[in-house]
């Protein structure tokens, strides 16, 4: 998002796999023990979906997260579903084989497929999530569902989000997230 908003950023890694995000340092930034953060100024933001409605609203102008209520509230429902059926499917398996975390894999699986079914369905007359340009719903769903192979679903069974998926690697800007 700093990438497609042209903003001139520093990104500082943390090493999830010694922990480093629970270091009482970390702790002070995000009490949580998660990334991201972001840091803007005296600006300390945690959780991404928090940081997206930020950045669009410093940064974006209209554009990135319209301030019309009913064109809000139809971005915005999309970061819930980021959070939720996304983080809690797709993101889940992920970390299941990644990184051995147990968890219910068939259920994360299959709550993963439904979820790329629904999006799949909503994107079959529309280029975008919401609205007829991309929007923080796009950037907010995009991540884990490109991700989808580490979670061992198979992207291709869904085309009109491989399509979308395809169109957000070609917007002015785009660049790759580590893990792409
Ligand atoms: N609600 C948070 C979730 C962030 C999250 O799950 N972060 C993961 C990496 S993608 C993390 O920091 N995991 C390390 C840990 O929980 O110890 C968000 O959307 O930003």
């Amino acid at each position: 998002m700093l990438s497609l908003l042209g903003l001139e950023h520093e990104i500082i890694r943390v090493d999830l796999i010694v922990g480093e995000q629970k270091s009482a340092e970390f702790l002070k930034l995000n009490p949580f023990g998660q990334v991201p953060v972001l840091i803007d100024g005296k600006l300390v933001l945690r959780d991404s979906q928090a940081i997206l409605v930020y950045l669009a609203r410093q940064y974006g102008g209209e554009s990135w997260l319209p301030s019309e209520p009913e064109a809000m509230g139809k971005v915005l429902q999309w970061l819930s579903t980021a959070a939720n059926e996304s983080q809690n499917s797709l993101s889940a398996a992920r970390r299941f084989f990644l990184l051995g975390t147990p968890i219910d894999l068939e259920g994360a699986q299959q709550k993963a497929r439904y979820t790329l079914e629904v999006i799949d369905k909503h994107l079959l007359n529309r280029d975008w999530l919401e609205t007829n340009h991309p929007t923080i719903a796009d950037i907010a769903c995009y991540p884990y569902i490109e991700l989808a192979s580490d979670a061992q679903i198979v992207l291709e069974a869904y085309p009109q989000v491989s399509a979308w998926v395809t169109r957000i690697k070609q917007l002015p800007l785009y660049v790759a997230m580590p893990g792409f």
